[in-house]
C-alpha cells in the first residue's frame, strides 16, 4: 500500500506506538470513550446487516473499517461545534452522546423514531447533540457545513463546523462549492474526505487525475493534509490541529484520511462482484478496532477482561433497542402530515382523512 507511506501514523500496524512521533494528550477516560464509539458502531453495524437479511429492517449502511477515520475525527471537536456527517459515520453521533436505542428505533421507522420513518435507517439527526441530519444525496452536506460556519462567524459565535464525506464525493459540485466557498471566506470548517478506496463499485483512480484528494484544497487557497484513517490516534491529533486553527480564525483545513471500506458499499450490494480478494486481505491486517484496542491494553487503559465486558454491555444495549423497537408501534397517519407546516394545510388534513378511514385508524 505505498499511499500509506506518505500519510501521517502514530500506531504501527500491530497497535505499538512509532517512536518519531508524539501521541496526543487525551486523558485514558477520553481514550476509553473513543473506543467505546469504535466498537458499538461495529457491534451494531454486525446486527444491522443481520437484520436487514432477516428482512426486519429494509436497509443498512455499513461503516466497518471506518471507524477510527470518523470517530478520531470527531472526538478532535467541541461540544457548541456542528457536525454535518456521511452516512458511514454513526461513530460520531454514538461519541457525542446519542442513545443506541434511539438510533435502533431509527432503523426501523417506529412511531418512537424522532424522524417517523421518513428517513432511510442509519440516516440519523440529534438536533440537541449538533449532529445534522444524514443526507443520502451525496456531498449536499458541504456547502451546509461551510454556510454555517459562515453564518457562525457573522454572529461571532465560537463555532467550528465538522464536515465528512467519500472519496467519490469529491466528484460533486457541492463538494467544489463547498471548498471555493470556505477557501475564499476563510470559514472555520474542517473537511474531512474518507477515502475508503471505493465509491461503491468505482475504484479512486477512477475518481480523480489527482496525485491525492488531500492536494485539492491547494487550489482552493488552504492546507490538506493526508493521515493514516486507520489509526484513531493519528486521526485525532490532525484534526484537533485543524480544528484549534478554525477557532483562531485561520480558516479551513481538509484533511483525506487513507483508509478501507472492509464491507459492502451497503446491504444492497454485492462487492464479491469487482473487489479484488488481495486488496480486502491487503486491508485486513489493518483493522482500526484492532490496532487501538492493541494500543489500550499495552498501554495500560484497559484489561481484556473489561475489553470483553464492554462487549457484553454493548451488545445487550444493541439487543434490548431490537426488542424495543420491535415491540413498538409504528409512525401514525398523521405523522405523514406533521412537522412541514406549523399548522397542518386543510388539503393535506383531508387526505390524511381519508387515508385513515380506508385504514379505519382513528
Ligand atoms: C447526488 C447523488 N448521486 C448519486 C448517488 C448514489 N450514490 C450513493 S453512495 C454513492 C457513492 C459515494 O461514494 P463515496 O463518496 O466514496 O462514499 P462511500 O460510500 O465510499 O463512503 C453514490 C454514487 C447519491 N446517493 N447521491
Ligand atoms: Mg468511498
Amino acid at each position: 500500500m505505498p499511499q500509506l507511506d506518505q500519510a501521517k501514523a502514530i500506531m504501527d500496524d500491530d497497535g505499538g506506538v512509532q517512536r518519531e512521533v508524539k501521541v496526543p494528550d487525551l486523558s485514558e477516560d477520553t481514550m476509553r470513550d473513543m473506543y467505546e464509539a469504535m466498537v458499538t458502531t461495529r457491534l451494531m453495524n454486525e446486527r444491522g446487516m443481520k437484520l436487514q437479511r432477516q428482512g426486519r429492517i429494509n436497509f443498512y449502511v455499513g461503516s466497518e473499517g471506518q471507524e477510527a477515520a470518523h470517530v478520531g475525527f470527531g472526538a478532535a471537536f467541541e461540544d457548541q461545534d456542528w457536525y454535518f456527517p456521511h452516512y458511514r459515520d454513526p461513530g460520531v453521533a454514538l461519541y457525542r452522546g446519542a442513545s443506541i436505542e434511539e438510533m435502533v428505533h431509527q432503523c426501523y421507522g417506529t412511531g418512537e423514531d424522532r424522524m417517523q420513518g421518513r428517513q432511510m435507517p442509519n440516516h440519523y439527526s440529534f438536533e440537541e447533540l449538533n449532529f445534522y441530519s444524514i443526507s443520502s444525496p451525496v456531498a449536499t452536506q458541504i456547502p451546509h457545513a461551510v454556510g454555517a460556519a459562515y453564518a457562525a462567524d457573522l454572529e461571532g459565535d465560537d463555532v467550528v463546523t465538522g464536515v465528512s464525506f467519500g472519496d467519490g464525493c469529491t466528484s460533486e459540485g457541492d463538494f467544489h462549492v463547498g471548498m471555493n466557498f470556505a477557501g475564499v471566506w476563510d470559514t472555520p470548517t474542517v473537511f474531512l474526505c474518507e477515502n475508503n478506496q471505493w465509491a461503491i463499485s468505482v475504484p479512486n483512480e477512477k475518481q480523480t487525475g489527482s496525485e491525492t484528494f488531500a492536494q485539492k484544497a491547494d487550489a482552493y487557497g488552504f492546507e490538506g493534509r493526508r493521515v493514516d484513517g486507520n489509526d484513531v490516534l493519528a486521526m485525532y491529533a490532525e484534526a484537533k490541529r485543524a480544528v484549534e486553527s478554525a477557532r483562531e480564525g485561520e480558516g479551513p483545513t481538509l484533511i483525506e484520511a487513507l483508509t478501507y471500506r472492509m464491507g459492502p458499499h451497503s446491504s444492497s450490494d454485492d462487492p464479491d462482484r469487482y473487489v479484488p480478494q488481495e486488496e480486502i486481505e491487503a486491508w485486513a491486517g489493518r483493522d482500526p478496532i484492532d490496532r487501538f484496542r492493541t494500543f489500550l491494553i499495552e498501554q495500560g487503559v484497559i484489561t481484556e477482561t473489561e475489553d470483553e465486558q464492554m462487549h457484553e454491555r454493548i451488545t445487550d444495549e444493541i439487543e434490548a433497542g431490537v426488542q424495543s423497537a420491535e415491540d413498538a408501534e409504528g409512525p401514525t397517519i398523521q405523522s405523514m402530515v406533521e412537522d412541514v407546516y406549523d399548522e397542518v394545510p386543510w388539503h393535506l388534513q383531508e387526505q390524511a382523512d381519508d387515508l385513515k378511514r380506508f385504514y379505519e385508524e382513528d
